[in-house]
């Protein structure tokens, strides 16, 4: 495989991409070339047949704590202007597979709006989230304010936004930013999120992707729009191999064997 300077790629299932943050020193703390290889390497896990989903995770002290700020704090409007500064830093959003976020630690600024770009989080207890932009004389860029808005709703976003305030894994629970708190030990979150990987990966790749997208669709159309796309795309399965034989497996009482066709 690529050899990549701050990330490591690894497959520790046949069907399951591990991509794991790889700045120590730095907290993980995102730049450019960081995302170039982050979007590289999963993009090229989202195009592998034999993948079925993909797990994100930093290391035990920070997931990521945020955009570098020493790359960032002598651009000038126009740097940032021209070059499209973070545009590509949100490719993630658009895999077609599903990325689960395994945070550890620090989530903060693009660290907590990376992991809010991934399908599901699950945080160790030492997780903290926040948007600590505000103390930097700025907000946040990598869609912070609009995904947690829809996640938390208005006044929990304002307060992370304005006050920069970091919250623990608990209230991160609470508040429904992570889907799950996973029990303490290093490395537990890794091997939980690995293992719903893997489980994705047992279905048929046809229909999990189709459940990603009718889920991301709730938070673009209407409910009226959503559920008639929802029922379309569910209509659709039925043209699928996949549809047949989890069905007729059922039926027959055996586990399905599916194609991914
Ligand atoms: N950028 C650059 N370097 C960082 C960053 C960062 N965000 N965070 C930590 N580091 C570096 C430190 O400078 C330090 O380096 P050195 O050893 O050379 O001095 C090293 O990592 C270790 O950090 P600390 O010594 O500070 O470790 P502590 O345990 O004392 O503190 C904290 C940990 C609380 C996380 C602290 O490091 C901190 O406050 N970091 C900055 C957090 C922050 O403000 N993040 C928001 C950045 S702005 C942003 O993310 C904009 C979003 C843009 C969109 C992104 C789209 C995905």
């Amino acid at each position: 495989g690529t050899q990549y300077e701050n990330i490591l790629v690894s497959r520790p299932e046949p069907n399951v991409v591990l991509v794991t943050l790889n700045r120590p020193k730095a907290l993980n703390a995102l730049n450019s070339a960081l995302f170039k290889e982050l979007n590289k390497a999963l993009a090229e896990a989202d195009q592998d047949d034999s993948v079925g989903a993909m797990v994100l995770t930093g290391s035990e002290k920070a997931f990521a704590a945020g955009a570098d700020i020493k790359e960032m704090k002598d651009k000038t409007y126009s740097d940032v202007y021209k070059n499209k500064f973070l545009e590509n830093w949100s490719e993630i959003a658009n895999l077609r597979k599903p990325v689960i976020a395994a945070v550890s630690g620090f989530a903060l600024g693009g660290g907590c709006e990376l992991a809010l770009m991934c399908d599901i989080i699950l945080a160790s207890p030492t997780a903290k989230f926040g948007q600590p932009e505000i103390n930097l004389g700025v907000i946040p860029g990598g869609g912070g304010s609009q995904r947690l808005a829809h996640t938390i709703g208005k006044s929990k976003t304002m307060e992370l936004v304005l006050t920069g305030r970091n919250i623990n894994a608990e209230e991160a629970e609470r508040w429904g930013i992570v889907s799950r708190v996973v029990g303490e030990g290093e490395g537990q979150v890794v091997k939980e999120a690995l293992s719903v990987a893997k489980l994705i990966a047992s279905k048929s790749q046809i229909a999990v992707q189709a459940g990603k997208e009718v889920v991301n669709a709730a938070y673009e159309l209407s409910l009226e729009e959503g559920l008639r796309f929802e029922r379309r795309i569910f209509h659709g399965l039925f043209a699928t191999n996949d549809q047949k034989e989890g069905m007729a497996a059922f039926a027959e009482k055996r586990k399905p064997n599916f194609t991914h066709s």
